[in-house]
């Protein structure tokens, strides 16, 4: 695992046109989420170009004098390389090729970054398949653009975010990337009936404690993740933080012990190829015995977003799962009035809801209770006796339950535990064989 945090950063631009069509609340909403979507994989934006147009360039995206001035900024003035432009849309092969040649540096548009992140997150076969069909459907039309970048003159691209899978692409043609296509989709059906034999196998381990967190883009996700779990060193570089997979157990540890794992998150702007492919990286919340959906109170949308996330866990089948829902953020809504103002609107239109911030350690701390609390409720306290002739069984002990009392006497130890059920039972004829 790496846990070097002193990576080098990897600098890039950001750039969009805003048409006509889009007011400007919506057009920064989007170009913020593209930089959120950067940083995830391990980019810092240093600079943001924005033009006004009534279309979208057909030779470049943006006109001819945008074009240049992020030349001159890339060469002169960003003191440090840059190594992508990043487009706030899906652009044409052409244009992503104009635009590198004129500005020397790679493009990644909307869709390409999404893609990268999905790649990276995607952990099931399936969802790894999902994400391979999308990838290729990206990838075929830009074939030919790309050949002829591979020349001699060609750009040696940058390994970051897995560019590397794409080049070996440019060698197939068409007719072999449908081919791939038609064999991974005939794949995924045939991994429909192995998720039913994992469903089966998830219930047998509905005894480890574990939590997935779901919700959009910015909820503040991640940042929970790290308050709840203490791990800040590794989440630090968000590039090594989304290539392992993103699972801590609770902070201090509790019993039962928590598992928290992070989701990808969903996207305002997601393009329309990509949805198929999102929705396997949930993978993870059918995992979970608890989902815990973060919203971000103090954003305008969030009830739509709420009602986009209830209807797509349906969808995967994670509606079953007991849920907690979490305003986040409540900090950033207007002053101490506002916010209590709002915190009362939310209780009483959600009951059972949390309102809190991830920057508030107390109310962190009583998530965490929460949370605790959800996998104590089939937890029972039990007394047992364990002689002194079976005293190799204590680690068995303090590992499954929680030691509420310790009293010893000549004959051996009393203890008073809380466990779950079947833990306590295993343990109990454990002892009598021992004894
Ligand atoms: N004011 C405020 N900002 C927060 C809170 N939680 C997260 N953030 C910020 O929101 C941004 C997105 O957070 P992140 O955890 O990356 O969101 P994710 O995309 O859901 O994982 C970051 O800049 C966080 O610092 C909060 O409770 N209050
Ligand atoms: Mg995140």
């Amino acid at each position: 695992m790496q846990t070097d945090v002193k990576e080098k950063p990897i600098y890039a631009v950001a750039a969009a046109v805003q048409l006509p069509s889009v007011n400007d609340i919506e057009f920064e909403a989007s170009l913020s989420e593209l930089r959120e979507l950067a940083k995830t994989l391990g980019f810092t934006v240093i600079r943001t170009f924005i033009q006004k147009r009534s279309g979208f360039d057909t030779t470049g995206y943006l006109g001819v004098g945008k074009r240049q001035e992020i030349e001159h900024f890339v060469n002169n003035e960003a003191g440090c390389e840059i190594e992508a432009i990043l487009v706030d849309h899906e652009i044409s092969p052409s244009q992503a090729r104009n635009l590198e040649k004129e500005t020397g540096c790679s493009v990644m548009d909307r869709t390409m970054v999404i893609l990268e992140i999905f790649h990276n997150n995607a952990r099931s076969r399936a969802a790894k398949a999902q994400v391979e069909i999308a990838r290729l459907g990206y990838m075929a039309p830009r074939l030919r653009e790309m050949a002829k970048l591979a020349g001699p003159q060609g750009r040696q691209r940058s390994g970051v975010g897995g560019r590397g899978a794409g080049e070996s692409h440019t060698e197939l043609d068409r007719r072999k990337i449908r081919d791939r296509i038609a064999e991974l989709q005939l794949e995924i059906v045939a991994m429909e009936a192995e998720r039913k034999t994992q469903r089966a196998r998830r219930q047998e381990r509905q005894g480890l404690a574990s939590v997935a967190l779901v919700g959009y883009t910015n909820a503040g996700k991640s940042t929970l993740m790290r308050a709840l779990t203490g791990s800040e060193v590794l989440v630090a570089n968000k590039l090594f933080a989304t290539l392992d997979t993103t699972v801590r157990t609770l902070h201090p540890e509790s019993v039962p012990r928590v598992l928290v794992s992070d989701t990808v998150g969903f996207i305002k702007n997601l393009p329309h190829g990509l949805v198929a492919s999102f929705k396997s990286t949930l993978d993870e919340a059918l995992d979970a015995s608890l989902l815990l959906h973060v919203i971000d109170a103090s954003d305008p949308g969030f009830e739509r977003q709420l009602e986009v996330t209830d209807e797509v866990l349906k969808e995967i089948g994670a509606d079953v799962v007991p849920r907690l829902c979490i305003f986040n953020k409540i900090d950033h809504v207007g002053d101490a009035a506002e916010q209590a103002e709002c915190e009362a609107a939310l209780r009483a239109q959600y009951p059972d809801c949390v309102v809190m911030s991830a920057r508030r350690p107390e109310e962190v701390a009583k998530l965490r209770q929460k949370i605790i609390a959800f996998f104590q409720q089939g937890l029972v306290e039990s007394e047992l006796f364990l002689p002194w002739s079976a005293q190799q069984l204590r680690r068995e002990i303090y590992a499954n339950c929680e030691v509420l009392e310790e009293r010893a006497d000549e004959d051996g130890a009393f203890f008073r535990l809380r466990g779950e059920p079947g833990v306590l039972e295993g343990l109990r004829e454990q002892f009598a064989k021992a004894g």
